[in-house]
């Protein structure tokens, strides 16, 4: 998989990218990020890349030519899927890096200042993509999010033991608690079902924990989680118990809730 980062910070990029498991998997040729100063086409005096925008109101926008002969210039021939990183785009989740992972090669477009003038993006972006509703300084950050996600998903970029079979999300659910050595730390000891070694009852432990702690945090993941009835009954009842633990009218004082 190639990546192509079009952008007026390519170290940031660089610097980033070939860290960690991402700059393995470069190493290893799994993946290959170039990073392209729009400013290298900027063919003014001054390599001037920004200007006011018409109508007036603050602040410069990217001028459409340097972003055009940035993205001309790894574009080629084919037209590659073109991502400009916007607040302003459609949500990135799960699914669309699932989708992303499909393609051969892919084109970030990050901008600064206000934007980019809309006419280059008209004719060069094919997608739009947010990675949440904030807003960053600019689309580095967010590229590099999107990269990292869709990297992952590469056959031979994960080792078998940093696998994402069992990770948040890949079940609609978020992550049970886990453990490592020691036993027992600040006082603080492992759950006694994860020292038993029986395999059913670990497996029912994270699977409870996982609708648990997404009934907590993350209670609009439930709905499309796939749930049983058993665990939909399982749900009202830990409701019932926090309601009453809220209310301070739960003798157990909610300690079995943690
Ligand atoms: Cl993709 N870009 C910028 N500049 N800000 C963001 C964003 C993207 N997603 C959330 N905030």
């Amino acid at each position: 998989m190639h990546f192509s980062v079009l952008t007026l910070f390519p170290e940031m990029i660089l610097h980033t990218m070939n860290t960690s498991i991402i700059g393995r998997a470069v190493e290893r040729k799994l993946l290959s990020i170039e990073a392209v100063n729009i400013r290298d086409f900027a063919f003014n005096k001054h390599q001037k890349v920004d200007d006011y925008t018409y109508g007036g109101g603050a602040g410069m926008l990217m001028q459409a030519e340097p972003v055009y002969l940035a993205w001309a210039s790894v574009a080629g021939e084919r037209k590659p899927r073109t991502i400009y990183l916007t607040p302003q785009g459609k949500r990135f989740d799960q699914k669309m890096a699932k989708e992303l992972a499909l393609e051969e090669d892919l084109v970030f477009l990050c901008g600064h200042y206000e934007g980019i003038d809309e006419r280059v993006l008209e004719e060069i972006v094919t997608d739009q993509v947010s990675i949440g509703d904030y807003v960053l300084t600019g689309g580095e950050l967010a590229a590099m999010v999107m990269m990292d996600c869709i990297a992952r998903m590469v056959p031979g970029v994960l080792s078998n033991s940093e696998s994402g079979e069992t990770e948040s999300f890949s079940d609609g659910l978020l992550e049970y608690p886990q453990y490592s050595r020691p036993e027992v730390w600040h006082d603080k000891s492992v759950p006694p079902v994860l020292l038993s070694g029986h395999h059913a009852n670990v497996a029912a432990w994270r699977r409870e924990q996982s609708i648990l702690r997404t009934l907590k945090w993350r209670p609009d993941l439930l709905r499309t989680a796939g749930l049983t009835n058993k665990e939909w009954a399982l749900i009202r009842e830990w409701k019932k118990k926090m309601k009453e633990s809220e209310e301070g009218t739960d003798s157990s004082g909610g300690e079995e809730m943690v």
